[in-house]
């Protein structure tokens, strides 16, 4: 079975969001998602979230391509989920482009830049509604 990983936030759960989890599921045939916790998001993104991490986690495994939600609580955490959860693959949008490559080095995980979903992001989306 190819297990494949991804993390991120998923508030306010758009369609960017699922093009990205339905082609990282595409990759193998398993799907972990790391979701930030309210403490990481403000901590290392200072983003407060809408959704709690608990209400996230629901909307994510409701997901068909969603098989696995840990929660993401370091930066420094990816390696050893990688290795805990034998992980085939690492996928993560464009936006990180590059910016995961050490993972490959430091577990032999193949590291996988899919391309963002233009014109949608939450930031966007609350910016809309504030002008509404
Ligand atoms: N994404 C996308 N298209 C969009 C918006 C987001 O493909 N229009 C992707 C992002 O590239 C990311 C995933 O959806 O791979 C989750 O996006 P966020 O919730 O914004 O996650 P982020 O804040 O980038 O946190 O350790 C990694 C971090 O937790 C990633």
């Amino acid at each position: 079975m190819r297990r494949v990983i991804t993390y991120g936030t998923f508030d306010m759960l758009h369609y960017g969001h699922i093009n990205l989890l339905r082609r990282a599921k595409e990759r193998g045939d398993y799907l972990i998602v790391g979701l930030s916790t309210d403490e990481f998001n403000w901590e290392a993104k200072h983003k407060k979230t809408y959704f709690s991490y608990e209400k996230r986690k629901q909307l994510l495994e409701a997901i068909r391509y969603v098989d696995l939600v840990i929660p993401e609580e370091s930066w420094a955490q990816k390696s050893q989920d990688i290795i805990l959860y034998q992980v085939d693959e690492f996928v993560m949008g464009d936006d990180w482009q590059g910016k995961f490559d050490y993972l490959a080095d430091e577990t032999g995980v193949e590291v996988t830049y899919l391309e963002r979903t233009p014109e949608i992001s939450t930031t966007q989306i609350k910016a809309d509604l504030n002008d509404k």
